[in-house]
């Protein structure tokens, strides 16, 4: 067999290897059997050396030229199977636009992150700015330094969770306002909105629970009054209860301010004409507040005779439950889908 022959032998031979081929490695095998250094072409290269001298040029020329076409073979074969792999993949990804469509369900806030929420923006409105602070607090911010002496009832065992002698799970946001007022020494005034967790040590039943949420507001200037208390408050009853509400303010006791009120909202169910919500009085009692207590602002570092302040306190569950009709206060807290959807916005 010539030595052209031998080269026509093996061009034929890759080329049958070749277009069988259908995956990457096997390509790969077959281009190093050819192609590689201890390829079929390392033999054709040993006839070399029989060749006489003038056709040695020639042999290698051609021996280049069939490399060549072999390679070819193999990245032609290369693009067939990449083809193929890629058809095959698009007609396993066809989508069938006759099926019908899968529902995305959407999460929502949870109702209580709703109401503190709006209570933020509509006080943000105001020109309150919003502060927080730590959950588990000293006896001295949580109670000494808000009028509430070491023999006060409202300190007892039975009411609040002492963690230590000295420290305890906050029973309301105020000693976030004690924080800000001693931060800022005295010196300037205050208009601030403490939204958090309070905790006491009730049993939990539909009105109860031992954990709640609390929004807190605090002013402090040389000129506030029971009149811009009352203001900001109906404008909170408005906004949180429709427009047209009316309150009204009645005598209370609360240690840190003096004097205290409690505050009624005219019912947004029956207009103040009397119904189930209301109890039939026309009114629905939503918070507490009061002018703060001269002790309370030099316990902070307030001179009582430039500074005055007013305060209130907001229970939020009890707010959403009066807006939404929610009858047990569990219900905040047990995460029941059917429960939390129907607050989405
Ligand atoms: C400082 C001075 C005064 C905050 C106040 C109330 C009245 C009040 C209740 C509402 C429902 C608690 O969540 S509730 O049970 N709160 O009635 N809170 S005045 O007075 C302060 C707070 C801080 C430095």
């Amino acid at each position: 067999m010539s030595v052209l022959d031998k080269l026509k032998a093996i061009q034929e031979s890759a080329l049958e290897d070749i277009k069988v081929i259908k995956s990457m490695h096997e390509l790969n095998d077959v281009k190093a059997k050819y192609l590689g250094k201890k390829g079929v072409f390392s033999d054709v290269m040993k006839l070399m050396k029989d060749l006489p001298n003038e056709e040695r040029p020639s042999f290698g020329k051609m021996t280049n030229e069939t490399k060549q076409v072999i390679l070819k073979y193999i990245e032609e074969q290369r693009t067939l199977i990449e083809r193929v792999k890629v058809e095959e993949q698009l007609s396993k990804e066809t989508i069938d636009v006759t099926l019908p469509g899968k529902r995305m369900s959407s999460g929502n806030r949870h109702l209580l992150t709703q109401v503190v929420e709006e209570l933020e923006d509509l006080f943000i409105g105001m020109g309150y700015e919003i502060m927080e602070g730590p959950e588990v607090e000293t006896d001295e911010y949580n109670f000494e330094k808000l009028n509430l002496p070491k023999d006060h009832p409202a300190r007892d065992m039975q009411d609040t969770f002492y963690i230590t002698e000295d420290t305890l799970l906050r029973t309301h946001t105020s000693p976030v306002q004690i924080r800000t007022m001693l931060e800022v020494g005295g010196t300037e005034p205050i208009k601030i909105l403490c939204p958090g967790k309070v905790y006491r040590r009730d049993d939990d039943d539909a009105t109860h629970s031992h954990q709640f949420m609390q929004i807190e507001g605090l002013v402090v200037d040389e000129t506030t009054s029971m009149a811009d208390l009352k203001g900001t408050l109906l404008e909170v009853a408005n906004k949180m209860f429709g427009e047209g509400r009316d309150i009204r303010l009645r005598p209370s006791y609360f240690p840190f301010t003096e004097p205290s009120v409690e505050v009624d909202i005219s019912c947004h169910n029956c207009n103040g004409k009397g119904c189930n919500i209301c109890k039939g009085t026309g009114w629905i009692e939503v918070l507490g507040a009061g002018i703060v207590n001269n002790n309370v602002l030099e316990a902070s570092g307030y001179d009582s005779t430039k500074y005055r302040g007013f305060a209130f306190g907001i229970g939020v569950e009890r707010m959403a439950m009066l807006k939404y009709g929610i009858n047990d206060i569990r219900q905040f807290y047990t995460n029941d889908l059917r429960f939390n959807k129907q607050f989405k916005k």
